[in-house]
């Protein structure tokens, strides 16, 4: 899909940081992807989507967990988590974006997980990242993530565990699994 027919359609589902975030988004998983050698265009467009699930209404993202059959301990662990998963369903069917690897950097881009592909890892990272983000410590990740996309999103999950436990938040697996891969002597 046209870059701005893409844009046209998220804008119309988020409020406007939201949607100027997601151009930010954009912006740094297409120099991501260009410097690592992704499919450019796959970067652009799972970036304009990643975060198109983000104001539905939580009930309606609980039945699309279920009715899709997504896992049921999404259910579990807040609110935040639904829009990623959920949002990968629901482009398809809303948008026609049917294409597995966007759908998957789309469903991962909030915890990760382990063994993410080239594409998961660039959509989450830069959604970690853009130049509106001011978490700290996102500055050591700017600072190497063009060295080694993998240390950057080790230490991004690494921020992550550690806000959740500060917060008492419970910890998806899956997040904590981005976190273990590195450190485990099997990856
Ligand atoms: O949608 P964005 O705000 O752009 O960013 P995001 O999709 O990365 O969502 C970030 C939020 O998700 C932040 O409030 C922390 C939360 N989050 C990330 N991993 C986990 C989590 N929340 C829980 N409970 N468990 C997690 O593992
Ligand atoms: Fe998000
Ligand atoms: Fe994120
Ligand atoms: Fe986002």
């Amino acid at each position: 899909m046209e870059r701005e027919k893409a844009l046209a359609i998220v804008e119309k589902q988020l409020k406007k940081k939201r949607y100027e975030h997601t151009v930010r988004v954009m912006e740094t998983a297409i120099k991501l992807a260009e410097h690592y050698g992704a499919d450019v265009k796959k970067a652009e467009q799972a970036a304009i989507f990643h975060d198109y699930a983000k104001y539905r209404d939580v009930e309606e993202m609980r039945r699309w967990v279920i009715s899709e059959n997504l896992p049921q301990d999404l259910l579990e662990y807040g609110d935040e988590l639904l829009h990623g998963p959920v949002g990968s369903f629901m482009i398809e069917r809303e948008v026609g974006i049917k294409d597995a690897e966007i759908q998957s950097a789309v469903y991962y881009h909030t915890t990760g997980k382990r063994h993410m592909s080239l594409l998961d890892k660039i959509i989450y990272i830069a959604d970690y990242i853009e130049p509106g983000r001011k978490t700290p410590g996102v500055e050591d990740i700017r600072a190497i993530v063009y060295d080694d996309i993998d240390q950057a999103c080790w230490m991004a999950a690494q921020h992550t565990v550690l806000f959740l436990m500060e917060h008492e938040q419970p910890v998806y697996p899956d997040t904590f699994q981005l976190y273990n891969e590195r450190l485990m002597l099997k990856k």
